[in-house]
């Protein structure tokens, strides 16, 4: 028998703790106001714990992350380096956050933010549909996640490019790859999709030279991290109308402060970092193996890198 953690204030425990044991009966899932022993406690299941957290368990083996960006555990700095940790990207989050970005993605296409501005003010404005393959949209983050919303975008009818740092192939998607995002990728993009973690180099990457070099009435999705996002910039930006809109799932404080100016722009869709969630019954076969192989010491499967920081 070996106990698992579990903490997420966005999961609902029960469900998971059923799924799991279900799965694997030698597995007892408990949550944190009710850890019980805690040397017993040898894997954890987290979403964004409150830092410190993770320390009171001596025999923590693996730490597995609710989702696919890990960087609330990295910042946590009583995490010990040589503490494994798993990221969990089940296919129920990879489809969500597909489906996220395809859905934001026809909304501009079909001006939609615009359209809805025009209801609001009672004025009849016809704004003339085009089709699809007519939109470039620029995909930063080929992984997992980026690699099927790339692949559904193009599926669509869209032209999609992607880039990541390194090379890849995908049909039906123009690939870059590099340090930075290449001129080409850039400037072609009417649509700017986010998807990459949050780590030193995309800190701060969408700033006024990156948005700049999108085509005037550009467009940006970010469904990676809020501190890929130079705040100021963006609104800037927004505000002379270089860039139409923006949709926001993700910020650098969450839930987004009361007061901030992203709540009320007119030029802004923001959702509460919902575009994609993990499921229970997907991925209970996933947590079970990786407490297994941690016990056995065996290698892990999606192991964070704390070196590359993703
Ligand atoms: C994320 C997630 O990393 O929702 O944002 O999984």
């Amino acid at each position: 028998m070996t106990t698992l953690l579990f903490h997420s204030d966005l999961d609902d425990f029960t469900t998971w703790k059923e799924a799991i044991e279900r799965t694997a009966p030698s597995i007892t899932v408990r949550s944190t106001q009710d850890a019980g022993a805690l040397e017993a406690v040898t894997a954890a299941l987290v979403w964004a714990p409150p830092p410190g957290l993770l320390r009171r368990f001596p025999n923590l083996k693996v730490v597995i992350n609710l989702g696919a960006g890990a960087d609330s555990l990295l910042r946590d700095p009583t995490i010990p380096p040589s503490l494994p940790i798993v990221r969990l990207t089940d296919r129920a989050l990879i489809d969500t956050v597909a489906d996220y970005v395809l859905l934001y993605a026809l909304a501009l296409h079909r001006r939609q933010p615009e359209l809805a501005a025009a209801q609001r003010a009672q004025q009849w404005t016809f704004l003339p549909p085009t089709p699809t393959a007519m939109t470039r949209i620029g995909v930063m983050g080929l992984g997992a996640i980026g690699g099927e919303t790339a692949r559904r975008l193009a599926a669509q009818g869209f032209k999609v490019m992607g880039w990541a740092r390194r090379p890849r192939e995908m049909t039906g998607v123009e690939c870059f790859h590099g340090l930075a995002p290449p001129d080409l990728f850039l400037t072609q993009s009417d649509i700017l999709v986010n998807l990459l973690p949050a780590t030193a180099q995309t800190e701060n990457l969408i700033d006024s030279p990156l948005l700049g070099r999108l085509k005037p009435g550009a467009a940006l999705i970010n469904v990676g991290r809020g501190s890929a996002i130079v705040e100021a910039d963006l609104l800037a930006a927004l505000d002379m109308g270089h860039l139409r809109h923006a949709v926001l799932d993700v910020f650098r404080t969450e839930p987004l402060p009361d007061s901030h100016a992203f709540w009320t722009h007119p030029r802004i869709t923001l959702t509460p970092h919902n575009a994609g969630l993990c499921h229970p019954e997907l991925s209970a076969g996933f947590v079970a193996d990786v407490i297994a192989r941690s016990l056995g010491g065996e290698a892990l499967p999606s192991c964070v890198d704390r070196i590359a920081g993703y």
